[in-house]
């Protein structure tokens, strides 16, 4: 297939260019480098310090044999997205372009519009791009289940069925998002689902839950090829987070009572999951929503498995609650259904006891790289 992957400099858009050119796939791959902007301007680089989009597509040609089309512009810019799709005539755009950190976007004025504008303008922009010189394009968007919040029902992939006064329909499941960045994701959705309706598009919205690890078939021949792996307080989430915060002797920073329970999924599973949404596109006027996750954790469960494994290698790891900077439920029911991708052939990556001493290994190797200062929160919600 010919595909456009924006956000492809990401922590998740990097590893699926790598994948689906190795798979044979014609990719282009676009990217502003907003994320490393604001990776400086925080203070909150990456552990490992990585080639920029055209060195590492240079690398992964050397190694790999295959070509990779980097775009370096603004998807912002209406324009120049629009003449690289009507250029391209892509079967598929996976779109990852958003600025993804719900502390940054919760941190000042700006930062909360930078992130509503960059969101809303390139998912607006490629809906449009699409339907003006791709309309048969189908867009796989990655949204997270943070839009659904923490309800006190069981989560439904995507849609439920209502009843109300004898008569029955079905609706986008209720979204309560937790930070402005998830809510920039549930205005996306929103945004998607009147262009799927009005002018037919073909969208799945994958709702997917933190990501962990950076290990890939094609990466772990090269480190060069790594995804940008963080553990400040800005990019960093927490199972990469405990990681680091384990090697460097740094007590986990469990937020408030550690009772959050969320859907997780390894980075691997990102990639069959993104890959298995493109090869099985959706009809015209179709919107599939599904949850992208393969196990739930609360963050206490996180900090007792990365501690037991921890322990095991000699790490002596502490666990400490400290106050929570967010505003979030701490104890709560949550139970998403994500039945979706498993019908579509997923075949997950748990974590399991091997893989956690795996990501802790790879992290002990850049030991010396860690900067305890970039751990504790900066950011509160209120
Ligand atoms: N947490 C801690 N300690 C930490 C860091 C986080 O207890 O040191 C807690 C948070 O309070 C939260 C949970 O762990 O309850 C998850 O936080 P996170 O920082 O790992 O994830 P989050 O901010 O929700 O966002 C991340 C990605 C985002 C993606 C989302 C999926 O940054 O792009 O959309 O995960 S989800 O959380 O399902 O919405």
């Amino acid at each position: 297939m010919r595909v456009i992957i924006l956000g492809a400099d990401g922590y998740l858009g990097w590893p699926t260019v790598m994948d689906f050119a190795a798979k044979g796939h014609e990719v282009w791959a676009v990217d502003n480098y907003l994320r490393r902007t604001i990776a400086q301007q925080t203070q909150s680089e990456a552990l490992i310090p990585l080639p920029n989009l055209q060195d590492r597509a240079a690398i992964f040609k050397a190694e790999h044999g295959k070509d990779v089309d980097v775009r370096v512009f603004d998807l912002c810019d209406y324009h120049r997205l629009a003449e690289l799709v009507k250029e391209v005539k892509p079967d598929c755009i996976v779109h990852y372009a958003e600025q993804p950190s719900a502390p940054y976007s919760m941190s000042g004025f700006d930062e909360a519009r930078l992130t509503l504008r960059n969101n809303l303008d390139v998912t607006f922009n490629t809906l449009w791009a699409v339907r003006e010189h791709a309309p048969d394009c189908h867009i796989v968007k990655l949204g997270t289940m943070g839009e659904y919040g923490v309800p006190n029902i069981d989560i439904e992939e995507g849609w439920i069925d209502i009843e109300h006064k004898g008569r029955k329909d079905k609706f986008l499941f209720p979204r309560a998002a937790g930070s402005l960045y998830h809510t920039t994701k549930v205005l996306d959705t929103d945004l998607i689902w009147f262009y799927v309706r009005t002018w037919g598009l073909r969208v799945t919205d994958l709702m997917q839950g933190p990501v962990y690890g950076l290990s890939t078939d094609e990466s772990d021949a090269d480190e060069r090829l790594f995804p940008n792996f963080h553990y400040d307080d800005i990019f960093g989430t927490v199972v990469n987070r405990f990681m680091v915060q384990a090697v460097a002797g740094v007590p986990l920073t469990v937020f408030g009572k550690g009772g959050q329970t969320r859907g997780y999924l390894n980075l691997r599973d990102t990639l069959q999951c993104v890959g298995l949404a493109m090869e099985n596109p959706v009809e015209k006027g179709e919107l599939r929503i599904l949850n992208q996750l393969t196990e739930t954790f609360s963050v206490n469960d996180l900090a007792d498995r990365v501690k037991r494994v921890g322990d095991q290698m000699g790490l002596n790891v502490e666990v400490k609650s400290i106050d929570n900077p967010r505003k979030e439920r701490e104890e709560h029911y949550y139970n998403p259904t994500h039945s979706g991708l498993m019908e579509m052939g997923l075949k997950p990556n748990y974590l399991t006891d091997e893989v956690t001493a795996s990501i802790l290994e790879v992290v002990n190797r850049h030991k010396d790289k860690i900067d305890p200062s970039k751990i504790m929160p900066r950011v509160k919600w209120s």
